[in-house]
């Protein structure tokens, strides 16, 4: 073990389980150390064994960030205290001036910090639909520096097209950040197709057990890798050592979660549709859902959120939201316990008025690892309050 290049030939789940995570070679231990040390002698003034001080580098972290840009088929990781911790870092890239794109569907707090934190610092953003492409090449405003998208999207779980939006962001000079998030590295690998960034929210499937909040990033270029580690520094947004082995920790069992995760979600779409209370289910391996074609295309099943709007409305909606017993009413996802929640009172609410406003009778389940047949059951239970 140790040697990368060796390593970038195993399989996923064995780079969940063993990159960055040689056994310690002092003690042998096989779970690495959480190393709480601020600081890290120097033999002479300069001369360290890699280490120096903790925010710069932390050796949990350097494993965590080892791993998981191994899972991105990544050159390289960095690792972030939360998601939007990770997002901040990026835009830091942003010149004077420089426009964000950022598609019509997006988390909550994404639309935020590009909207409300960094535009009225003078950088432009503005909301495009990224299923069109012919539409983003025709009406490619000249000042775009950064393409910012996420697929599947929260909450609508759109897919886009990772390699057309990329295709025509080079020719125009700009950088696509691809949130993978919903996807995770075990269901898409976005800078294969053609990405430059990925962004996490490892608070997310990454960690999965609702239990750490933290950020990541993946990328194969070397001057931006640079540039994004200096400020990951000189910002300081970085993970706790405690935190960085939560997440690895997680990803040891990324693989196994997530086929549970998508085999529960299509028995939770099927139980959907067929319910009469129930309008609209958005889930990406339906034949009608926006960029079905995108995902067959980009991602090797389709994850475990699902989506739906309901015929009763607002009323309706909130009142299925706290009407089931199984799925906790919460925000977040990507756990192993089922979550319910209404996008439009709470991930979503500071997107009302936005171009990115969600429907107010809309559902997002993010479905765990329970039995699947619990799950319906109490879905089904919940809708019935309906009728
Ligand atoms: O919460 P944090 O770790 O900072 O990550 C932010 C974030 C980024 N990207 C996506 C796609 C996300 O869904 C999130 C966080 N989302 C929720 C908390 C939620 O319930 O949707």
């Amino acid at each position: 073990m140790g040697d990368l290049e060796a390593q970038s030939g195993w399989g996923f789940e064995t780079r969940a389980i063993h990159v960055g995570q040689d056994p310690d070679p002092t003690t042998g231990a096989v779970v690495t150390p959480i190393t709480l040390s601020t600081t890290f002698a120097q033999s002479s003034v300069g001369e360290h064994k890699g280490f120096e001080y903790s925010r710069s580098g932390n050796p949990t972290r350097s494993a965590l960030e080892a791993c998981v840009a191994s899972l991105e088929n990544a050159k390289h990781g960095l690792a972030f205290a939360s998601g939007l911790a990770a997002e901040d870092n990026v835009l830091r890239l942003l010149p004077p001036g420089g426009r964000v794109l950022l598609g019509n569907d997006a988390y909550g707090g994404t639309f935020r910090l590009i909207a409300k934190v960094w535009s009225p610092l003078g950088f432009p953003w503005s909301a495009v639909d990224l299923t069109d492409v012919a539409s983003l090449r025709a009406n490619w405003p000249s000042d775009t520096t950064i393409v910012w998208l996420e697929t599947p999207t929260n909450p609508l779980l759109t897919c886009i097209d990772i390699a057309a939006v990329a295709e025509v962001a080079h020719a125009n000079g700009a950088i696509v950040v691809v949130d993978n998030t919903f996807a995770t590295p075990y269901l898409q690998q976005p800078l294969d197709h053609g990405a430059d960034i990925v962004v996490h929210s490892a608070t997310k499937y990454l960690g999965g057990h609702s239990d750490v909040v933290g950020g990541f990033l993946a990328l194969n270029d070397d001057s931006l890798a640079e540039r994004l580690r200096y400020t990951q520094n000189a910002a300081g947004g970085v993970p706790a050592p405690f935190d960085c082995y939560l997440v690895l920790r997680g990803v040891k069992t990324l693989a196994l979660r997530m086929e549970r995760h998508c085999s529960n979600a299509r028995a939770v779409v099927d139980l959907l549709l067929g319910h009469p209370a129930v309008d609209r289910v958005l889930y990406p391996q339906l034949p009608d859902h926006p960029g079905h074609a995108a995902a067959a295309k980009q991602m090797n099943d389709f994850g475990g959120m699902v989506s739906f709007t309901l015929k009763g409305g607002i009323e309706a909606a909130l009142t299925v939201a706290k009407s089931t017993r199984i799925f906790t009413l919460a925000e977040s996802l990507g756990a192993v316990e089922s979550l319910i929640e209404h996008p439009g009172r709470m991930t979503h609410a500071s997107a009302a008025g936005s171009p990115l406003q969600v429907p107010d009778s809309l559902v997002r389940l993010s479905v765990g690892v329970e039995s699947a047949h619990d799950l319906c059951e109490d879905l089904r239970t919940a809708l019935d309050r309906l009728s």
